[in-house]
């Protein structure tokens, strides 16, 4: 995938130093560019999803949950390790199976580069993946993880990352044409189905009452891949772009006997998670300045959300430019926008990759509430209201003010490319990329 950076597929745990009275543990499920109208929860009319179902209708539903980014974000450090290090489209893939049993994947991901590894902890165990078998090996190894943390009575942090929903979909045999939605559909369901072994793995281990359950997404529909690519349902565009749909996501917090069943209309963010997370597990916070917020409040139902503004970085952020829009309560003002391939092919324009840069000066303004769409720019009404200027200068003084205090890191991506880091099951092959490829269990595990 062009003009990403690394990114972490994976599932690992870590064991949480246990202290009186005890941490709860948490298993937070993360999506990948699954969009704000993907679920059945959140309207979706042919998505199969009853685990998911579960969480939302037993668990607090967020209608106002934003990613930190429209493209995928960075990795973490863990314990144990499955998985896919990568987006499993950034290796070639137009002779792999994706459905059971033989239906190629659609379309050829990334070429001259290394087959897609799976790793278990720091070794290769198979290249390429297998993605029918994937779903599968993920559920096993974390029931195995929740099973050892219980039998210990060790409090525990489970991520688990699914590439299911990411561009090429796959699923095993089990969920192969089970859905009305087609591939998209089946691989959702299959994440479904995993998300539903979680928590019976967690009632089996008996922790259920005492473990936060979270799902989110890490960024909006791929739609340039038409029915294959999620959908972000009423919201405009998709990936790539700093419109509602690129990074606003559904969210679910289960947490039965703790966190009350509903909705909530409260501004969050995945830049909350850490803090909140931190706080529930009473774990000292890193000392780096953090521009999330804990959600107690929210989850237990205490108070509104601390958070009050949101700021809408692009794909690749400069400082420059700084942040393109700032939402702030339940007003929007765009002063950049910008197409996205990602985001391509349907019938709005405005989405489309080769939709360039523009400046807005005055911003575009949207009242959320009334209009999440983002149809109808405030300052193009006839009469404008006084609180309307007022809070155009507000957005300016508050997108002005963060970008002033962000201060920018070096750039991953710009410190250029070697091929003799890409991961190979065997190390010294000559004729890479095409030697790296070992079949399961020809590597010791
Ligand atoms: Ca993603």
């Amino acid at each position: 995938m062009p003009g990403v950076g690394l990114r972490a597929w994976l599932l690992g745990g870590l064991a949480l130093l246990a202290a009186a009275p005890p941490p709860p543990n948490v298993v937070l499920i993360f999506a990948d560019d699954l969009g704000f109208g993907d679920l059945a929860s959140y309207g979706h009319p042919t998505s199969v999803t009853p685990a998911l179902d579960k969480m939302a209708a037993g668990g607090l539903r967020f209608t106002s949950f934003y990613s930190s980014s429209p493209v995928c974000s960075p990795s973490r450090e863990f314990d144990h390790y499955l998985g896919v290090p990568y987006s499993h489209d950034q290796g070639p893939c137009q002779n792999l199976t994706c459905f059971p049993p033989n239906t190629p994947c659609f379309g050829t991901c990334d070429q001259d580069v290394v087959l897609a590894p799976l790793f278990w902890n720091l070794s290769v165990v198979e290249q390429p993946v297998s993605f029918p078998d994937l779903g599968a090996r993920y559920v096993t190894f974390a029931e195995d993880f929740i099973a050892s943390c219980g039998r210990r009575n060790q409090p525990f942090f489970l991520y688990y990352a699914s590439h299911h929903s990411h561009y090429p979909q796959f699923a095993s045999q089990e969920y192969t044409g089970q859905t009305p939605r087609g591939p998209f559909g089946d691989a959702l369901l299959e994440l479904d189905s995993s998300v539903g072994h979680l928590l019976q793995a967690l009632q089996d281990s008996g922790v259920y009452d005492s473990t936060l359950v979270f799902f989110t997404s890490d960024n909006g529909p791929e739609t340039m891949r038409m029915s294959r690519g999620g959908s972000s349902g009423l919201l405009k565009c998709g990936k790539g772009t700093t419109y509602e749909g690129g990074v606003r996501e559904p969210a679910l917090a289960y947490w039965p006997g703790r966190v009350a069943p509903g909705v909530t209309h409260e501004l969050a963010s995945t830049l909350d998670l850490l803090p909140t997370l931190a706080a529930l597990a009473g774990a000292p916070l890193p000392n780096v300045t953090l521009d999330g917020f804990d959600l107690s409040p929210i989850l237990f139902g205490s108070g509104t959300s601390p958070r009050k503004t949101m700021f809408y970085y692009p794909p690749a952020p400069n400082s420059q430019l700084g942040v393109f829009a700032v939402r702030y309560g339940k007003y929007k003002a765009h002063f950049y926008t910008q197409g996205a391939f990602h985001s391509g092919t349907t019938p709005d324009h405005d989405c489309y990759g080769l939709t360039p840069l523009v400046f807005h000066d005055p911003p575009l303004l949207y009242d959320l509430e009334s209009d999440p769409a983002e149809n109808y720019n405030l300052l193009d009404e006839a009469q404008l209201r006084p609180e309307v200027l007022a809070v155009v200068k507000e957005m300016r003084l508050r997108k002005a003010t963060f970008d002033q205090q962000m201060k920018f890191g070096e750039s991953e991506m710009g410190r250029g490319k070697d091929p003799s880091l890409e991961p190979c099951c065997s190390p010294q092959c000559t004729s890479r990329p095409s030697c790296c490829r070992c079949p399961s269990g020809s590597h010791p595990t």
